[in-house]
């Protein structure tokens, strides 16, 4: 059976998300688009695809079974709202949402639904090295987890599309995400340090690092950096008890010439996660045809923004700022287990 899509918001990770539904994945059809930018959606639709006035007439449309959210994040709760209320799988770009309240709001109507919906474009968690990682950590060979180091680093952010608040509000979920789930554990509190400002960083604040505090007592720091430039550089390295685990380099051909040796740096996210973002796609679109959803969820998507939140309350007051979450609905799975 093909799975009918409608695709909201059609920029940069919307048109590259409808390449990959139209012409890498089977079982999936682009059938709608839509974005406050008309034009832009007329221009990205796909053959055969209706350019649908708004976001709400596209999740309502008969002819769209499940819907793919890229508009930006402040958007994402009415249009997940409105997916849940019509009971359509619903697959959101990250952050979830951009506040606790909205984040809350979201998962009391998937609750009341009474069975899952959404997945939350987490997609280092279907990269796979990301899963041989964890495979190591679950494994239990090096023992507990200790330590994690995160390293964000983006080459370069769109002009003036971004508040200085952009690397803890937007960038910081992923790592938060996959520190999370990499580790098996809840973060409970967070700390920023700003070290001088990178001159490439324009107005934004950049890098930071940010200091995330794990229920089990675990440590994970994060470097973000959104302006340096080389290109995309993502690096993980996990210390425990009795030994490391990292993340390889990515594999590339290997150029030897007068300047030296050298591989080449992913320009950007497109083209490092190329591969993840395709499997979980492929992975949900198994469960959005059985009218579900698996993978990244509602709740790890509100993990993540909590976060963010205490990372900008952190970089405000210099101090340890908690992370409190409220009971794990049942709807999510087990509450992870935390150390006495
Ligand atoms: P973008 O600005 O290139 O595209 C967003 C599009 O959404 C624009 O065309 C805009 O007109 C449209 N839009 C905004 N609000 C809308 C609304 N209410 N209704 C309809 N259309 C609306 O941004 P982008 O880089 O494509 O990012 C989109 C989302 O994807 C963001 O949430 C971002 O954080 C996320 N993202 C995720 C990844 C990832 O690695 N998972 C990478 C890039 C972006
Ligand atoms: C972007 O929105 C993404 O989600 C990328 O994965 C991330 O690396 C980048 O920092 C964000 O701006």
């Amino acid at each position: 059976m093909t799975l009918r899509v409608g695709v909201i918001g059609t920029g940069m990770i919307g048109q590259d998300h409808i390449r990959r539904l139209t012409q890498v994945l089977s079982g999936v059809r682009v059938v709608g688009v839509t974005d406050i930018d008309r034009a832009r959606a007329t221009a990205a639709a796909p053959e055969g695809a209706e350019v649908f006035d708004s976001p709400q007439a596209l999740i309502r449309s008969d002819s769209v079974q499940a819907v793919v959210i890229c508009s930006w994040g402040p958007a994402h709760e009415e249009q997940l709202l409105e997916c849940i209320a019509a009971r359509k799988p619903v697959f959101c770009e990250k952050p979830l949402v951009t506040s606790e309240a909205a984040a809350l709001r979201v998962m009391e109507a998937e609750e009341a639904h009474g069975h899952r919906l959404v997945q939350v474009g987490f997609m280092r968690r279907f990269d796979a090295d990301y899963r041989r990682l964890k495979a190591v950590i679950d494994g239990g060979s090096l023992g507990a987890p200790l330590l994690y180091h995160s390293v964000h680093r983006n080459a370069s952010v769109p002009e003036g599309l971004y508040t200085s608040d952009m690397p803890l509000n937007d960038t910081l979920v992923h790592d938060a995400d996959i520190s999370r789930w990499l580790l098996d554990d809840e973060i409970t509190g967070v700390e920023v340090r700003v070290p001088r400002r990178s001159t490439r960083g324009k107005d934004l604040r950049d890098p930071v690092v940010v200091l995330l505090h794990t229920a089990s007592g675990a440590l994970v720091d994060v470097e973000i950096s959104v302006n340096i430039g080389y290109g995309y550089d993502i690096r993980g390295e996990v210390s425990c008890e009795g030994g490391v685990a990292s993340l390889p380099n990515r594999p590339a051909t290997v150029v030897s010439d007068r300047h030296g040796i050298r591989q080449a740096i992913p320009a950007d996210w497109r083209e490092r996660f190329i591969d993840a973002y395709d499997q979980e796609f492929r992975e949900w679109i198994v469960a959005a045809g059985q009218g579900t959803a698996t993978g990244p969820s509602t709740w790890d998507g509100y993990a993540a923004t909590l976060v963010a939140d205490a990372a900008l309350r952190a970089v405000e007051s210099g101090r340890l700022e908690p992370v409190r979450m409220r009971a794990k609905p049942a709807l999510y799975g087990e509450p992870i287990a935390v150390a006495a």
